[in-house]
């Protein structure tokens, strides 16, 4: 899976040349309405059980309420930031870090049996077998140049390259006003509360956001928009249940250009329509967008729920074939122990993580920061700052 990507993220780079899909694509989906697309999606692929959360059928009444006072983020140092990050990521530091004391337990030299047992706690921290595999091998080579005097080393070994996994380009530069980003994601990931997340980001920096309601399919998902736009004092554009999601972007985007804002956040179904191809839908928006405000979309945002674990790596695979994504954010990494699931996405989908999310708050997003994440899933309990 991972040649996958590579290659097409080689082939479609970011922005406006993640081409938007032919026009073939469409003409065969509507002929054939039942079918869903160049290959059957699977049913667990694209409505998981979320296992910690019931947020499909959200009700506007949903939303929940601010938890803390809004600008606190702002006054907060960057040291108490960092300790609030590590303590949302506490359950998956439990699951690596924890993990890792367990086996190293007692073992002063690094040989092949303890390589070995790491690789087990890796795969079962959600890494996958694939990223693991990886990190394992640059492991062993670094035992063989004899490297690895002892297990701190090997844990400060083990630092570096999920380091050097992680980082991936930095998020890019885009002066196009507006800037339009394109959220996508399969039901109840976070897409909503992610752009309200990211429309108060906007807010916070004197920038004025604007959020139209794409998701027709589920009657109450324009409501929960709305109420988030009040919350974030952004204006929403929406229309009935059962519109035409593309007719809603095209309005969405003229009146973004008529008042002139500049940043819109398109929000979309998660959920198959029975008749209309989830993908197919997610297409037809693409090229409204880029035919209205001619290089737009400037980023397409895939929202993956991290408590999902390596599910993920299969929805970014479809959804990156549907519409060239340029950026991940992977939510509810708080109380979940799946947070490693991080360096499979990064690894395998080749496809920058642009954020986290750690918690339904306003302020729970954070720009993924990849020295941040590895001190946080890594560290002790003792582990004073860290970085920031
Ligand atoms: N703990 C936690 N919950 C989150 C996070 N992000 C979103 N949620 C919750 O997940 C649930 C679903 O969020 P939505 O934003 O409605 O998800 P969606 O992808 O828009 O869902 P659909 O519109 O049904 O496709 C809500 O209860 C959110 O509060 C996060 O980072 N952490
Ligand atoms: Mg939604």
């Amino acid at each position: 899976m991972r040649r996958w990507f590579r290659r097409k993220k080689e082939e479609e780079p970011q922005g406006e040349s993640a081409s938007p899909p032919p026009e073939e694509a469409e003409a065969v989906a509507e002929s054939e309405p039942q079918l869903s697309g160049p290959e059957e999606i699977p049913e667990e692929i694209l409505s998981p059980e979320p296992p910690e959360a019931v947020p499909g059928d959200s009700t506007p009444d949903q939303v929940p309420e601010p938890a803390e006072a809004a600008p606190a983020a702002e006054a907060e140092p960057r040291k108490g930031l960092f300790r609030r990050f590590r303590e949302r990521l506490s359950r998956s530091r439990e699951a690596i870090a924890g993990g890792l004391d367990r086996v190293f337990a007692g073992r002063r030299e690094v040989d092949a049996a303890l390589l070995e047992d790491l690789e087990e706690l890796l795969i079962t921290a959600d890494l996958g077998v694939e990223t693991t595999l990886h990190l394992v091998q640059a492991l062993q080579d670094r035992l063989k140049r004899r490297e690895l005097a002892d297990v701190e080393r090997l844990k400060a070994a083990l630092a570096e390259e999920m380091l050097s996994l992680l980082k991936g380009p930095a998020a890019p530069e885009i002066t196009a006003r507006p800037r339009v980003v394109l959220m996508v994601g399969v039901n109840g990931v976070g897409k909503t509360t992610t752009i309200a997340k990211l429309a108060y980001q906007e807010r916070l920096q004197g920038r004025t956001p604007l959020l139209i309601a794409g998701d027709t399919f589920r009657a109450a998902a324009a409501e929960q928009l709305e109420i988030w736009g009040e919350r974030v004092n952004a204006p929403v554009i929406k229309q009935k249940t059962g519109a035409d999601p593309a007719a809603v972007v095209f309005d969405g985007l003229a009146a973004a250009l008529a008042r002139d804002v500049d940043t819109v956040f398109i929000d979309t179904a998660g959920r198959l329509h029975t008749k209309v191809n989830l993908m197919e839908e997610l297409k037809k928006i693409y090229r409204t967008a880029a035919k209205k405000l001619p290089g737009s979309p400037h980023e397409v945002l895939l929202v993956l729920d991290a408590t999902t674990g390596q599910n993920a790596l299969s929805q970014a695979r479809l959804f990156h074939e549907a519409v060239g994504i340029t950026g991940i954010i992977l939510t509810k990494m708080d109380g979940t122990a799946k947070g490693g699931v991080a360096l499979a996405v990064a690894h395998e989908t080749g496809l920058p993580l642009r954020y986290i999310g750690l918690g339904e708050g306003l302020e729970d997003l954070r720009p993924f920061d990849a020295e941040a994440f590895v001190a946080a899933i890594l560290g002790g309990d003792d582990m004073g700052g860290g970085p920031g």
